[in-house]
Order: C-alpha cells, then structure tokens, then sequence
C-alpha cells in the first residue's frame, strides 16, 4: 500500500503539472479526491489491513490527500487569479460615486463679487478691447511719451501704436468718448505687462471703475471705496487713504487695510508695517476731460483701479500669484 499511495501521489503531481484552466484542476480534483477518486478507493482498503500496519497507513495516507489537497488549491487560485475575463458581480449597496461637478475659477469668483458690489451702488459693467490703440491706453490718460510705463520693457508693443492693454482704464475713455456724463461704470479685464517673476505674471486681472456727475467730491470717493472694501472684507475692516499720484487722477490716494494676517502686528506679508495696499483711486484729472470732450468747469468724478489676483489672495490667503495660472486640481477644487 505504501508504494500505491507513493506512486499515486507521484502521478497527480505531475498530472497538475502546468495546467492553467481551473476546470481542469477540478477534474483532476474529483479523480483524486472525490468520492470515487483513486486515493478515496486506496483509503477505503485501509480496513483491511493487518491492525498493527493500520495506524503507520493510516498517517501516509492522510499526508499524501493533504499534501494533494493542498497543491489543487493553489494551483485553482493561480489560475483564478490569472483569468482574462472579469468576475461579474455587482455590488448594489456600495455608495454611488460623486460625478465631478465643473466650478468657476477663483479669479472670476472675486470679479464677479467686485461687479455685484459696485452693480448694487449703480455702476454699470462695460468691457473693451484687450488689443489697445497707443492712444486710449496712455495718452489720453495724460500719460507723457517719456513716462517709464511706455517703455517697450513694460508693454507688450503689437506695432508703433498699437499695445496690448496695460491696465482697464483705456476702457473708461472709450465710454466717456461716447457718453455724457452722469456716467458710472466698472470696467474688469486681463491687462498686460512685461514682468514675470514669483511675484508678478505677464497677464493679470484689474477692476476699474468711473463715476463722473456735476459736484462729485473727494468725499463720494471716501465713501464709495469705504463700502466697498467693508463688503469685501467684512464690516470690521480698517482702512486709510494714503496720498498717492498717478498721471490720470489729481489728487490721488491709494486705499490700504489694516493687514488680514497679522490684523496690524507687522509681519511678511505687510512688509511688518501693519497695512496692505489694496487699490489706487483719484479725482479725474481735467486733462483727461480735455480728450473726451467733458467740460471740467461743469462736471469732477473720480475713479480708481485694482488688482483682481491681489484682492484674491488676501481674501483667500494664498502667498503665490503663480497658482491661479497653474490649474492645479488641488489648488482649484478648494473655492
Ligand atoms: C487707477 C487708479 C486711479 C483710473 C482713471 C481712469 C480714467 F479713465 F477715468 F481716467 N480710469 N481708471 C484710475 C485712477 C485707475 O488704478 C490703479
């Protein structure tokens, strides 16, 4: 018996020996070990030994079905495992999977809260070519031909007098060209300039906006922006308007908060002098009227212009320009 159950353990080895298809193996399975299986045939004769051989028998071949067993089960799994053809199954209670729902990206975010803002105190959203005559980018905005903003190191020249715009204001000029005042307008647009840094891109977003009316004073500026940046940035914002200049506007103030990171303590982002600097504004200067036509003996108004990715990130807090550029998901996903 010991050389029947040795040579029978022999065969089924080698019977399995490279067999890949899982139908297969079970076939092999049942010869062996089913119920009418050749080593099952081998044990049932196990009664009919002499009672001392039994227990020495007994022990072979119970090694040899374990041994065989185990072999078929894993030669099962590997050809499980390797099958081509996907196990069909479908699990209805697992949670369904959230489609990827699209968003607008933060920049148009912050313009479109700029506009409701200013849409709510009358201002009027108008738009205007990215591609500017030398003309309505500088000079009608009183901006000499020697001024440094001119120079083919700061602007994007498409030929002698054609740039791509370096900020929004062109936009106001075009309106005040064919509107009498009172006007009130918001003009958001990419802008250009040639500066490309950790700190600076060479295309960027500005808001600007216009209101020219008989008796516009400094004070309707003071609380125009005032409201502005209380809606902005919350009611218990602290502001200041800072005596500035700018070759448009006369005179000039530029508008800081108190710092939204440090709230005044000093640190990185204020420069440690407790204030950041948000947005520039003036009182119309009469030579511009001068190009458009106003008479500055009837009408005053004031103006001023921001930074959209400036407002962006000290609203959000986020410390580098560059990723509003990049569109990263990750960077993205969370507005
Ligand atoms: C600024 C600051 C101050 C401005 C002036 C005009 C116009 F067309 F009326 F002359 N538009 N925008 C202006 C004034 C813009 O940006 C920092």
């Amino acid at each position: 018996m010991r050389e029947q159950l040795l040579a029978l353990e022999k065969r089924a080895i080698e019977e399995l020996e490279g067999v890949k298809d899982p139908a297969r193996i079970e076939e092999i399975r049942i010869a062996y070990l089913g119920k009418k299986g050749r080593l099952t045939a081998i044990m049932r004769k196990l009664g009919e030994l002499p009672p001392d051989k039994r227990p020495e028998m007994g022990k072979l071949a119970n090694r040899v079905k374990e041994n065989l067993a185990r072999r078929l089960k894993e030669a099962k799994e590997a050809a499980t495992l390797g099958r081509t053809e996907p196990v069909q199954y479908l699990d209805v209670t697992l949670p369904g999977r959230e489609p990827l729902r699209g968003h607008l990206h933060p920049i148009t975010i912050v313009i479109k809260e700029i506009c409701r803002i200013f849409s709510a105190m009358g201002f009027r959203v108008v738009k205007g070519p990215n591609v500017e005559l030398d003309y309505y980018n500088f000079e009608a905005l009183n901006i000499p031909k020697d001024h440094p903003a001119r120079d083919m190191q700061d602007t994007f020249y498409i030929s002698e007098n054609v740039v791509l715009r370096t900020h929004t204001s062109p936009i106001q000029v075009r309106v005040m060209e064919t509107q009498k005042p009172p006007v009130s307008v918001i003009a958001p647009g990419k802008v250009y300039r040639r500066d490309s840094d950790v700190s600076h891109t060479p295309m960027f977003h500005q808001v600007e906006g216009l209101l020219v009316d008989r008796g516009v004073s400094f004070g309707d500026l003071k609380g125009t922006l005032t409201s502005f940046v209380h809606q902005m940035f919350g009611r218990d914002t602290t502001l200041r308007f800072r005596p500035s200049f700018f070759p448009f506007t006369e005179p000039s103030a530029e508008v800081d908060i108190r710092c939204v990171i440090c709230k005044g303590r000093g640190c990185r982002t204020c420069s440690q002098t407790g204030w950041l600097e948000i947005l520039g504004s003036g009182m119309v200067d009469p030579a511009v009227y001068g190009f458009v036509d106003y008479d500055p003996e009837i009408y005053s108004g004031f103006a001023f212009g921001m930074g959209v990715e400036r407002i962006a990130m000290l609203k959000y807090g986020i410390n580098d320009i560059q990723l509003f550029f990049k569109n990263h998901m990750r960077f993205l996903r969370q507005f």
